[in-house]
C-alpha cells in the first residue's frame, strides 16, 4: 500500500511541475539520422547570391558532448538548413531558442568572420525566400566572443502561432575564404505566457543595450543585406541607438533597422519626433538620391502597432532625414525630424528606425529622443 501511494505522489508531482514549467511544445535534438551530412527530416536552401554547394555536417558529439549536432559549413554566400515543424495550437504566442556553437570554416575554434542567425516563420511557408518571410535573431553573429567553441543557448522574440506550425531556419553564412562553422543543437519551441510588453514614450535610449539594441527595441533586417550592425552610441545626451552598415558585401544592399511598440490613447491624433545624426560610411553627406538610391534615413510609425514586417503599406515613413543629410555640412550633425500626423486606432503604436544603403555607400545613423506629440488636428 506504501508503495502505491508514494507512485502516485511522484506521479502527480510530475505532473504539476511539467504542467507550471511549461512544457516544450517542440523539441529538436539532432540526435537522428543523418544523410549527406543533413539530419533527416531538414532540407538546404540558398540566398541567391554566393557560389559553392550548400554543406550541412553531422557534428558529433553535440552540445554537452552528447549525441549530434546538425552543423553548416560556409566559405560564399548565405546558406540555410530548413524545416517546417507542427505542435502548435493557434493564437498562442511562442519563442524559439537554440543552442548555437561557431567555429572557422576548417573547424578551428578560432573567432569566424561571417554571419549565424536562426530565424522563424509563423505562416510556415517552408522556404526562406522572399527576405520578408523570416524574423531573424541575429544575436549568435553578435556573440561570436561567447559562441566560437561554447554552446551558448539563444531565445528569439516571442511569435504567435497561426496554424499548427513554424518554419524553422538556421543561416549561416561567409565572405570570408577561411569560411564559417555554424552547428546548431537542442531546438525548443515552448509557449510564452508572460503579457506582451509596450513601452511608454518618451524614449532617451540611455538604457543598458543588448547585443546592440536599447531597452525595447528589436533588430529588423532584410536578408541578403550582410553587413546589418546594431550599436550604443554616443547621443544628444548619453546614449543613442547606432544603425551602420559598410560596403564589404558586392552586390548586396543594406536595409536594417529596429522596432518598438508604445502605449497610446485611441482615437486622438498624434506626431512623433526623434533625433537624428547621420552620414554615409565615409561620413560624408548622403549622396543625392536623385542620382544614386543609395543610402536612405527614415523612420517610421505603424498605427496598427505591428513589428514584423518592414515593408507593409501600414508603416507611415518620414523620409525627411535623408533629403536633410544630402546638404553638405549637415552631415554628422543632430536634427529633429517630426511625422506627419497619424491617428492612433488601438492601444500602442510601433515606431520603426531605418537606414538602406547599397553595394555602392554604406550608412551610418545614429537616432536619440524619441517623443510622441499631441497634434494640433487632435479632436477630442
Ligand atoms: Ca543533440
Ligand atoms: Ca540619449
Amino acid at each position: 500500500m506504501k508503495r502505491v501511494f508514494l507512485s502516485g505522489a511522484v506521479l502527480t508531482f510530475l505532473l504539476v511541475f511539467r504542467a507550471s514549467t511549461g512544457w516544450a511544445d517542440i523539441q529538436v535534438d539532432f540526435d537522428g539520422s543523418y544523410k549527406d551530412g543533413l539530419c533527416d527530416g531538414w532540407k538546404t536552401e540558398k540566398d541567391p547570391w554566393g557560389t559553392g554547394p550548400v554543406s550541412p555536417i553531422e557534428v558529433s558529439p553535440g552540445f554537452d558532448g552528447k549525441g549530434k549536432a546538425q552543423g553548416l559549413r560556409v566559405s560564399n554566400g548565405s546558406h540555410f538548413v530548413v524545416q517546417t515543424l507542427s505542435g502548435l495550437t493557434p493564437g498562442l504566442d511562442y519563442v524559439v531558442s537554440v543552442r548555437v556553437c561557431t567555429a572557422r570554416g576548417d573547424g578551428k575554434f578560432e573567432t569566424p568572420k561571417g554571419w549565424v542567425e536562426f530565424g522563424w516563420d509563423s505562416r510556415a511557408r517552408n522556404i526562406t525566400w522572399p527576405n520578408t518571410n523570416m524574423i531573424w535573431c541575429a544575436d549568435p553573429k553578435l556573440d561570436f566572443a561567447q559562441n566560437t567553441g561554447n554552446w551558448i543557448k539563444y531565445t528569439g522574440e516571442p511569435f504567435r502561432a497561426i496554424g499548427t506550425s513554424v518554419t524553422i531556419a538556421f543561416k549561416v553564412g561567409s565572405m570570408d575564404p577561411g569560411g564559417i562553422t555554424g552547428q546548431f543543437d537542442n531546438l525548443v519551441i515552448s509557449q510564452h505566457k508572460a503579457p506582451p510588453v509596450t513601452y511608454r514614450f518618451p524614449d532617451n535610449f540611455d538604457s543598458t543595450y543588448k547585443f546592440g539594441t536599447a531597452d525595447g527595441w528589436a533588430k529588423r533586417f532584410l536578408s541578403g543585406g550582410v553587413t546589418p550592425r546594431w550599436a550604443q552610441a554616443a547621443g544628444r545626451s548619453g546614449s543613442a541607438q547606432h544603425l551602420y552598415a559598410g560596403t564589404e558585401a558586392p552586390g548586396l544592399g543594406i536595409d536594417i533597422g529596429v522596432v518598438k511598440v508604445f502605449e497610446i490613447t485611441p482615437n486622438r491624433t498624434y506626431t512623433v519626433s526623434v533625433w537624428i545624426s547621420a552620414s554615409d560610411s565615409s561620413s560624408r553627406p548622403l549622396t543625392n538620391p536623385f542620382f544614386d538610391p543609395g543610402p536612405i534615413v527614415k523612420f517610421g510609425v505603424d498605427p496598427t502597432g505591428q513589428t514584423t514586417n518592414p515593408t507593409t503599406a501600414t508603416i507611415q515613413w518620414k523620409s525627411d532625414p535623408t533629403q536633410y543629410f544630402i546638404m553638405s555640412g549637415k552631415e554628422n550633425t543632430w536634427n529633429q525630424f517630426t511625422s506627419a500626423p497619424f491617428q492612433a486606432t488601438g492601444n500602442t503604436v510601433s515606431v520603426w528606425l531605418w537606414v538602406e544603403g547599397d553595394n555602392n555607400i554604406g550608412v551610418s545613423a545614429k537616432f536619440d529622443d524619441l517623443t510622441l506629440n499631441s497634434s494640433s488636428d487632435s479632436k477630442p
